[in-house]
């Protein structure tokens, strides 16, 4: 929602800063954070690079105090009101004006707003903005509490009871983040002048009746005094025009507009996404929003299998594919929207559908919400409140409601969300800290206290998106276990990854929606060269274990290599075989779980980026580069896929389409030696109605090689290709009947032609996980991480982000029997 006052000054920009005992002093922008700016000022290293983080702790545990010298008009002062708007401070600030103080802000995830006229004069004001640590202030309120909220370190977590304050937790460290307890502001800072009333919220409502959507709009307006009004709505050509009569203080403003005929938006791969501009003029102040037009159903009655959680958009059931978002950087100031925008874009290019902004991070700001409209992608939005346990005391939950009700008020009318979830793993929290284990009863009763305060508010503030308890949670009034029982409502999975299962077990469960599964992989060479010193590109070196917080992160990586693969052979190549193997669970778990569908109707894997250069279960790194899973997503999303179910005795054929018209393709199988030999091939005609998953056919495993080390000579390369209404469909796949440490695939040789930025890839053996680079050349290929056949050349484009550099390096080309 874009604000236009005629009568306002912009307080982003240059700011002073400096430390409270005034030992050290440099510029500051706004919207930015504290160690950017010092960083900038080169008085801190990049805690990005080596053991730095831990160098720049004392910049979280100190206060800090912002200066500047602010021109107010005389014509501003004549305003009946002028206040000061702060969309974001993080998080403890006492706002001065001219020695007066105007406000104090304590809570990250609420705008504030201030009557600063008493103190401001015509000409040169002075502001300060002081900034306490959050550090001791979280650890007195820990002390203030009437016993102890359990909040668990370890983990990346370093900087304790980052549960006591209304800022987003993983600036505590987590298990792929750096611990950088930051301070700083994001989103708009001014002030604005206003002789009618200021605009609060404008929210939206539709009504769908053959064809026309009746538009309900509300505003929630303030005025400093009484007063009569002219107001009015603009949309899509249309303007309807009103007077109102304010009283002092809050008040409502409705009116409705008939719009026949709106063009749908649909998320990615449905249809377009087209928006329209509402806009709200109230007196002095405009209010400019996009909104779309859609309906929404979440469906969660029980059914024959338990509990469903199925998004239907505009009539159409749809299947979530997608990622967990987090905060797209760990400091503020480099979240710019054109990292915003290259981060969405990636996902949306890779098919997704969905991200969930995950609850440990951030409410983002405008230009999140408005790429993912833009782009189609459903926002599943978690309520702040992560793996932790909170106090439930009258205080707590006055912040947490108002919180709540301004935050689903600023977003609930951006097409994408579809959804407003309490928590990620509280309930899970339960069972987990030594505290709530010895009392469940008071701390669930405390959990259920928190849950109603933002379940209130968030349904007074909203009557058009479902409230979801938590994440996981098997529905309103269900608590039982989501991460271990499928079943009912959404699932965390990760079984594999924490508890070290083999990739199979994917095959053991049936969820309904799989809201969190992943696996971890290193960064890429050109990641760990940006923080790794070459004396220690060695997996167990402190800078690579400092890059790694989750505590068993590295033995896992490791040990899964050896019940699937051939130990990789050196540093580079163990990055590699990371990233093979993350995708090859990833691709497991999706392709089994899009077989269920309509059963599962969603899946998004843990976790879409990343916020500092980290070993971590993201598909896109820190530089936005596209890892081996992110072109593996691009393929096991993609709306119609062929993938084999491998099952004891037989490997089964399954076609998934979801595009909302049929399939009618053919699947050619073919059964290849790695020796190169074509051994069979078949071609199958399939229709696969709009929607729907089919098993195609079923092969015996004996059938395929009568023993088992028969099998290990073979894999089954699936090529589907076919059309859906009038859109030309291809899909291509890889299946080997056993792990791959038992096969032998030949020491391909790759030669790769490059004819700018096109590359010619071939090969005189089979080739798997072949993976070209480009490094630090900032861009995509159309295809990586392949199947490469003898005698069949792959041509693959590489798209520079960048202007196009004029000359590309050599490409290195790597592929999984060259890794050991
Ligand atoms: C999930 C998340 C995160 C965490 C991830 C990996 O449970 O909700 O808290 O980063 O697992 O451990």
């Amino acid at each position: 929602m874009k604000t236009h006052c005629p009568q306002s000054v912009d307080l982003s920009g240059e700011w002073s800063l400096r430390n409270a005992k005034g030992t050290m002093e440099c510029p500051m922008q706004l919207p930015g954070d504290v160690h950017s700016a010092l960083l900038a000022a080169n008085l801190i290293p990049d805690p990005y690079y080596g053991l730095n983080e831990d160098k720049v702790m004392w910049v979280g545990e100190s206060d800090w105090i912002l200066t500047r010298t602010v021109d107010a008009p005389a014509s501003m002062l004549e305003s009946a009101s002028v206040y000061l708007n702060a969309d974001m401070l993080d998080t403890f600030c006492d706002i001065v004006i001219n020695g007066h103080d105007a406000g104090s802000a304590g809570n990250a995830f609420r705008r504030h707003r201030f009557e600063v006229k008493p103190f401001l004069h015509a000409g040169k004001n002075e502001f300060t903005l002081k900034f306490r640590s959050p550090v001791p202030e979280m650890a007195a309120r820990a002390k203030d509490q009437p016993y102890p909220i359990p909040c668990v370190m370890g983990n990346g977590r370093k900087i304790p009871h980052w549960n006591m304050a209304r800022k987003p937790m993983c600036h505590a460290g987590w298990d792929w983040g750096a611990a950088l307890q930051l301070t700083g502001a994001s989103g708009s800072l001014g002030l604005r002048a206003t002789s009618t009333a200021r605009i609060e919220h404008v929210t939206t409502r539709q009504d769908f009746k053959e064809g026309t959507c009746t538009l309900h709009v509300t505003a929630e307006v303030h005025a400093p005094k009484e007063c009569q009004i002219p107001w009015s709505i603009e949309i899509d050509g249309r303007t309807i025009r009103s007077e109102a009569r304010l009283g002092k203080g809050s008040n409502t403003l409705q009116t409705t507009v008939d719009i026949p005929n709106p063009r749908l938006w649909w998320p990615a791969g449905y249809g377009k996404q087209p928006l329209y501009e509402l806009r709200v003029c109230v007196g002095d102040e405009t209010v400019a929003k996009q909104i779309g037009f859609r309906s929404l159903r979440v469906k969660n009655e029980p059914d024959t299998t338990g509990r469903p959680l199925t998004f239907c958009v505009n009539g159409v059931d749809i299947f979530c594919k997608g990622a967990n978002w987090i905060p797209a950087d760990a400091l503020l100031s480099p979240q710019t929207p054109e990292r915003l925008r290259d981060l969405i874009q990636s996902a949306r290019d890779a098919h997704m559908n969905m991200l969930r902004v995950w609850g440990g991070g951030q409410f983002e700001e405008d230009a999140f919400y408005e790429l993912c409209d833009e782009l189609g992608i459903m926002i599943w939005h978690d309520f702040m409140f992560a793996c932790s346990l909170y106090p439930a005391d009258r205080a707590f939950l006055d912040e947490v409601r108002a919180e709540t009700e301004y935050q689903v008020k600023r977003l609930r009318d951006h097409p994408s969300i579809v959804l407003w979830c309490g928590d990620n793993e509280n309930l899970g929290m339960l069972n987990w800290a030594e505290e709530s284990k010895k009392n469940r009863d008071r701390y669930l009763l405390d959990w259920d206290k928190l849950n109603r305060a933002r379940q209130e508010a968030a349904e007074k503030a909203d009557d058009t998106h479902v409230y979801w308890p938590s994440s996981p949670c098997a529905g309103p009034g269900d608590f039982s276990d989501t991460f271990h029982t499928d079943g009912k409502g959404d699932m965390h999975y990760w079984a594999v990854w924490h508890a070290g299962k083999s990739f199979d077990s994917y095959y053991t469960v049936r969820p309904r929606f799989c809201s969190e599964f992943g696996y971890q992989s290193f960064p890429s060479m050109e990641t760990v060269e940006s923080f790794c010193p070459p004396e220690d590109r060695n997996i167990t070196a402190p800078v690579m274990e400092f890059h790694q917080r989750n505590d068993a992160g590295n033995r896992l990586i490791n040990e899964m290599f050896s019940r699937y693969f051939r130990m990789p052979a050196g540093f580079a190549e163990t990055l590699y075989l990371s990233h093979v193997q993350q995708s090859v669970a990833m691709k497991t778990a999706v392709e089994y779980w899009r077989t269920l569908r309509p059963e599962c109707m969603g899946t998004l894997y843990w976790q879409l980026n990343d916020v500092w250069p980290v070993a971590s279960w993201s598909s896109l790194e820190y530089s936005g580069k596209w890892k081996q899973l992110h072109y593996h997503a691009r393929r096991f999303y993609a709306p119609a896929i062929a993938c084999v179910v491998p099952g004891k005795e037989d490997a089964g054929l399954w076609i998934v389409n979801d595009h909302t018209v049929e399939l009618n393709a053919k699947v050619t199988c073919e059964l290849w030696t790695f020796e190169g030999e074509l051994r069979h091939s078949e071609t199958l005609e399939v229709r696969v109605p709009a929607g729907s998953s089919k098993n195609a056919k079923t092969w015996p495993l004996a059938g395929i090689a009568p023993t088992p080390a028969g099998r290990e000579q073979l894999f089954l390369h699936i090529s589907l290709q076919g059309k859906a209404g009038s859109q030309h469909v291809s899909h291509e796949n890889t299946h080997w009947f056993t792990e791959y440490k038992r096969c032998h695939p030949r020491k391909a040789d790759i030669q790769c032609k490059t004819d700018g930025c096109e590359l010619t890839l071939t090969s005189d053996f089979p080739a798997f996980f072949v993976q070209v680079d480009l490094k630090n050349v900032r861009g995509e290929f159309d295809d990586n991480s392949l199947t490469l056949l003898p005698g069949r050349p792959r041509k693959i484009t590489f798209k520079p982000k960048e202007d196009r550099p004029a000359l590309l390096p050599v490409p290195s080309v790597m592929h999984l029997a060259k890794s050991y």
